[in-house]
């Protein structure tokens, strides 16, 4: 199933033909969940594929055996995709399923579960330059023009997957409806790994000891993530994924919008940031602070988780 040029509407949302289908999007809305299932949920480019390994790893109590084996597309699928409904379906015991299908189409598939659900938000500047660079080598999307054209369809909502603003303040404003969900952004993972695992472990009923937590923060470091061929997709063909053009573990920081965006373009940003957020409490942390910007991701400093997702994690 190549379909690299095929774009599929769905609910006024584009989504990429090469992985989805009518058929497995509308599966994806009747999918019954297990309340033994977490679920990922995350608008691409916001710490989907960290969250799946510091899952996958918590679930394995450190031991790094899987996320060494075993690609995290086949451990950890995305719900909608059209291989998944086969994986899933073969899955014995606790299913670790991604999704970055927006709230208001699963809600009726989640309500009544108890499935454990984990949303991860990052700050949209970085989301938004990560996700230009991710057009660039993902040839299952459109080819982007200039950083400016593809900046002002991801504000008006346009590309892949739907508006950022819809996703975020959708999943987000789900406290006391969903029975089991943890809010975490990327920032407060980045600020202070240990801490995010220590609590991602509690909630997910497997609190991390010893050499446990230790191992499994030197997996899901960074570096470690950008040499594990599972994870940083250098098993897809370049006919799909282009390396040539760029890495899928790119840079991994907090910030570095700040390399990209013009002085205009954060004025057009923020325009439509405080419109389109003016009734939504939640704030992001922008840049990363002097203190903690010595190194890649993970655990360089303790986070000041106030300042990351804050309102109602
Ligand atoms: S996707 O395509 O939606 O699954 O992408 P996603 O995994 O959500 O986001 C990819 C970005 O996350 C960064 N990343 C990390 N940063 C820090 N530490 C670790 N361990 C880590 N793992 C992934 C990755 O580098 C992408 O961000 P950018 O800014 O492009 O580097």
């Amino acid at each position: 199933m190549a379909r690299l040029d095929v774009t599929e509407t769905f609910h006024h949302i584009s989504f990429p033909g090469h992985i989805h289908t009518q058929d497995s999007l509308k599966c994806a809305l009747h999918f019954q969940f297990q309340d033994s299932d977490t679920v990922i949920a995350t608008y691409p480019k916001s710490g989907t594929t960290w969250m799946q390994e510091i899952v996958t790893l918590v679930k394995n109590r450190g031991d790094p055996q899987l996320s060494k084996t075993v690609p995290n597309w086949a451990r950890a699928p995305w719900l909608e995709q059209h291989y998944s409904a086969k994986v899933l379906e073969a899955t014995q015991g606790h299913r670790i399923i991604t999704t970055h299908l927006p709230y208001n189409l699963l809600a009726s598939a989640l309500q009544g579960s108890k499935a454990k659900v984990i949303y991860v938000a990052r700050n949209p500047k970085d989301v938004v330059v990560s996700y230009y660079h991710f057009h660039k080598m993902a040839k299952f999307l459109p080819e982007p023009n200039s950083f400016d054209e593809f900046l002002g369809s991801f504000l008006e909502g346009s590309v892949s997957y739907g508006s950022w603003f819809d996703h975020v303040k959708g999943w987000t404003s789900q406290t006391g409806v969903l029975a089991n969900v943890l809010y975490i952004s990327y920032e407060e993972m980045w600020l202070d790994l240990q801490g995010s695992m220590e609590r991602i472990s509690s909630f997910l009923q497997c609190p991390l000891v010893g050499e446990e937590l230790t191992n499994s923060l030197r997996h899901c470091s960074f570096s470690s993530m950008r040499d594990n061929a599972m994870v940083n997709y250098t098993l897809i063909p370049k006919e799909i994924m282009d390396h040539s053009k760029g890495k899928f573990m790119r840079k991994g920081k907090i910030g570095d919008w700040r390399n990209t965006f013009t002085e205009e373009q954060i004025g057009l940003f923020d325009t439509v940031y405080s419109y389109q957020m003016q009734d939504c409490p939640l704030t992001f942390m922008w840049e990363c602070p002097p203190e903690s910007c010595g190194g890649g991701g993970g655990g360089q400093a303790s986070g000041d988780q106030d300042r990351a997702l804050s309102s109602n994690t």
